[in-house]
């Protein structure tokens, strides 16, 4: 299997998080992917390669183009306006408030385009967004192309970034961004199976409303782990788009037995669907040692989630998504990717 790869991603460093009241250097560091990276060459699992550069046409067919415009822009912004640290919004368009009326200084609209204080940029933030999702695209065309699989080793992640919103992470739906381009170049229907912890809600956001991509979403209960406000059973998406959205929510301390169960039938639900192309938002931070996370797979698990995407025996592109045990990343990513390819 063919990776890609790109080190732009590193620019995205030192940015804080606040976590359990405290300010904190972000969970979601560089050493993450250079991790996988390594454990990819280790295991020899097949090329690294440099992305393509892209136009964002392919980000604006999933995302408001307000909102990707915005992106590029935040930086600069932020900087002409006297600041370092972290570009953060502290201000939300929650309940009562309005969201139909577009801001105009630079904190005002970090909020007005963003769920969580989850989200914050730095210098080089910008161009691993852009480089993330080229990577994404590259990847996707390997796929479209004939190969059997590719991976994305796509960082920043992606799931948790809706249609006009950033957060948990995420700026641009990579994985989304790669099913609407595999629908554009002409497949008739495409699932994305992810098997993150967190559950994805911008995915879900993004694709409620469509029969023509399939979202299964295998997570932690919102009713206690982020993203706490979707990702509930009862959401099964609307209009066309009924029984197209699929979730899982599962418990604190969920382990192979019950967590494989849920895969087994979203599975199942997949090849029901018979989609042309599948997207895997591939994160480990199920893991049992992951220090954000509730999960207790354990490491010999992985190669068998890959087993049983492949015995799918469809054309699977893999984008990269959460993990934040640093060490153990590269092995547990790397071990669903060559369990896939047995
Ligand atoms: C892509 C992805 O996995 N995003 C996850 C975003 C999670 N953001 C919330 C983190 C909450 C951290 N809580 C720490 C508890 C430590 N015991
Ligand atoms: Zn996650």
């Amino acid at each position: 299997m063919k990776t890609i790869f790109s080190p732009l991603h590193a620019g995205h460093s030192g940015q804080m998080e606040l976590v359990a009241g405290e300010i904190v250097p972000g969970f979601e560091m560089p050493s993450r992917a250079e991790y996988v990276r390594a454990r990819v060459e280790s295991e020899k699992l097949g090329p690294i390669l440099p992305p393509v550069e892209h136009d964002l046409a392919a980000a604006k067919r999933v995302h408001a183009a307000d909102y990707i415009d915005f992106l590029p822009t935040v930086w600069p912004e932020w900087e002409k306006s006297g600041r370092g640290g972290s570009a953060l919004g502290y201000t939300w368009p929650t309940r009562g408030l309005r969201a139909d009326v577009r801001p105009k200084t630079i904190d005002a609209l970090l909020g007005y385009y963003s769920f969580d204080a989850g989200a914050p940029f730095v210098k080089g933030t910008w161009d691993a967004i852009k480089s993330s999702y080229d990577v994404a695209l590259t990847a996707a065309e390997l796929v479209k192309g004939g190969e059997r699989s590719a991976f994305a080793l796509c960082r920043p992640p992606g799931h948790h970034a809706g249609a006009a919103f950033m957060g948990g992470y995420c700026f641009i739906n990579n994985a989304a961004v790669a099913a609407q381009w595999f629908r554009d170049q002409g497949a008739k229907k495409v699932s994305i199976l992810d098997v993150d912890y967190h559950h994805g809600n911008g995915t879900q956001e993004i694709f409620y409303s469509r029969a023509d991509v399939q979202v299964l979403n295998l997570h932690g209960d919102p009713m206690s782990e982020y993203p706490f406000f979707l990702g509930h059973a009862d959401e099964r998406g609307a209009g066309e788009g009924e029984g197209f959205n699929i979730n899982y929510p599962m418990p604190p301390g969920t382990s192979w037995e019950r967590w494989s169960a849920s895969h087994e039938d979203a599975c199942a639900k997949l090849q029901d669907y018979g989609p042309d192309a599948v997207v895997v938002s591939l994160g480990v931070d199920t893991f049992e040692k992951d220090p954000i996370s509730q999960f207790k797979l354990k490491t010999e698990d992985y190669p068998k989630i890959g087993r049983r995407i492949a015995r799918l025996g469809l054309p699977t592109l893999f984008v990269m998504e959460g993990g934040y045990a640093v060490e153990e990343i590269g092995i547990n990513a790397v071990g669903v990717l060559t369990g896939f390819e047995e």
